[in-house]
């Protein structure tokens, strides 16, 4: 057992800081699900460019001050590992009924089925986003895009191998039948559809590609940070690497948002457009008008409001009764970690009218850590109104409230204006296409999408990145298309 966890061993088929080559049993059943997975990502990963070489990072450690090296691979060829974050000696439970208590190193037999659950549904969603992206490469902007695009698909591959793993090293048989079912069920199928709600949405343009990794990566940031506090050790451990993976998903969702807001403005100020609602003329310069990015914003940030499951929740009680998924940042609450007498204020619907109501702080954990993702929602859209406001245009993005398009949830069966106000169905259908992108919105956005290959060239729509990945200069070839 003398690995040095910082060092990944490449040594294996299936590079890990787990001592995979002496957990026999686990690799076996590891390598046996490999051939399944490299079907899958032919069927379902990036459509294209699969002979392409790609700059792109690994992870070779697990050392935050130097964890990656970059280099070109084909990403058939990408080295999808297993990397948990190292062990943090004398490890307590943070939080719940067994706060204080060693940390679990095996799981918990009457918290199995819980574990396992909440285990699978973070593991479905990370090959459901690859599905959803697969398409976008054929009309990347640039090759700068185009990387960050595939960079982001093979880590959410990597991801899902991560939960396959804690399958099948701690759940046995029917871990290993789990593991077969992710890579069964499709993002959008009609018979076998993705768990969740957002990663069954189509991801059809490159702004929805930066909103997606805006907003939704986002939610998977707060549940990963969620599980990073569980008392399952080896889940905490395997979230908290993801999450340094997980960063630059979000730093390309909103520096991507952030150019084709510059570039939109730089347009208008060239054209002497002053009104920026004015959506003929904005468009007819080849950029994606402020009203439309607010729709896509509305459309994203309400698909993903979803994702935090109902704002009162006894499955969410549970899950932190029993040690198995924390607050955000539980260990910097001061508190008593139980949850015992407090309360927590609940936006609810109350005789047709929206109330905030106190409720047992521990029923009410989904609303609590969806209003944790508000916030760091707010703190990157403060950027783009920046951008707006240097450029001298009145006008400003916002998140919808949070009563706006909601299918999961004490709002899922009323209608509201993104201001929050309650309307009947009729004016819903009336003027939903005001609030959320119209098949001409698409169409328009779709029309732009052409694809941009020349090494530090970029599509009409969106402007360059201030820096370059690992420090490249700007025409750097990022993707060598036909090699
Ligand atoms: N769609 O008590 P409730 C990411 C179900 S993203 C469909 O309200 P709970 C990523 C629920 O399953 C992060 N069904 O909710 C991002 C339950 O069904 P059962 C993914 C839904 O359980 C980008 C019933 O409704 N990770 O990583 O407290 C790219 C009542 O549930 C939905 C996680 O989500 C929905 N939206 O909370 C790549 C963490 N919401 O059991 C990757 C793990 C609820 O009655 N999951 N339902 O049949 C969880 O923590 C929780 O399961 C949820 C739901 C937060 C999702």
């Amino acid at each position: 057992m003398n690995v040095n966890i910082m060092n990944v061993d490449y040594s294996t088929k299936i590079p890990n800081n787990v001592n995979l080559a002496e957990d026999r049993q686990v690799l076996k059943a590891l390598e046996g699900w490999h051939p399944g997975y490299m079907d899958w990502w032919g069927d379902m990963g990036p459509e294209g460019f699969q002979e392409s070489l790609v700059y792109l990072r690994t992870a070779y450690s697990v050392d935050p001050r130097g964890w990656a090296k970059f280099d070109y691979v084909r990403m058939p060829e990408y080295r999808w590992g297993i990397l948990l974050a190292p062990e943090e000696e004398n490890r307590v439970i943070p939080f719940g009924e067994d706060y204080g208590k060693p940390a679990w190193q095996e799981v918990p037999g009457e918290h199995r089925a819980m574990l396992r659950r909440l285990i699978v549904i973070q593991g479905d969603t990370e090959p459901a986003s690859v599905e959803q992206q697969r398409h976008l490469g054929k009309t990347a902007p640039s090759l700068y895009d185009m990387r960050n695009l595939f960079q982001v698909n093979v880590e959410e591959g990597r991801h899902l191998w991560a939960m396959v793993y804690l399958l099948q090293k701690y759940f046995g048989r029917d871990g290993r039948e789990e593991a077969d079912d992710l890579l069964r069920r499709r993002s959008g199928d009609a018979d076998s559809p993705r768990m969740l709600g957002a990663f069954n949405e189509a991801t059809p343009d490159w702004l929805s590609f930066f909103m997606f990794t805006y907003f939704t990566d986002r939610d998977g940031k707060m549940q990963l940070h969620s599980l990073a506090q569980s008392g399952f050790d080896p889940l905490s451990r395997t979230c908290r690497f993801m999450l340094t993976e997980e960063a630059h998903h979000m730093f390309v969702g909103e520096t991507g948002i952030t150019r084709v807001v510059q570039r939109t403005c730089d347009a208008m100020q060239e054209a002497g457009i002053t009104d920026p609602t004015d959506i003929a003329k904005v468009r007819a310069l080849g950029v994606i008008d402020l009203p439309t990015i607010q729709k896509k914003l509305n459309l994203h940030y309400s698909l993903s409001l979803d994702l935090f499951g109902s704002e009162v929740s006894t499955n969410a009680a549970n899950a932190f009764n029993a040690g198995i998924k924390g607050r955000y940042k539980e260990t910097t609450i001061d508190d008593d970690h139980q949850l015992k007498n407090s309360t927590y204020p609940v936006m609810k619907l109350v005789d047709g009218q929206i109330k905030m109501v106190d409720e047992p702080a521990l029923t009410a954990l989904n609303m609590r850590l969806r209003d944790d993702y508000t916030q760091d929602c707010v703190k990157g859209m403060l950027r783009w109104n920046k951008v707006i406001s240097t450029a001298g245009f009145n006008y400003k993005l916002a998140v919808p409230s949070t009563v706006f398009h909601r299918q999961i949830g004490e709002f899922k069966d009323v209608h509201a204006t993104p201001d929050g106000l309650l309307i009947d169905n009729a004016t819903w259908a009336k003027r939903k296409n005001e609030w959320l992108p119209s098949t001409e919105d698409g169409d328009f956005i779709a029309s732009l999408m052409k694809p941009v290959t020349e090494p530090g060239e970029f599509a009409s729509w969106i402007s360059a990145p201030k820096v370059g990945i690992d420090n490249k200069p700007g025409d750097f070839e990022y993707v060598r298309i036909e090699s």
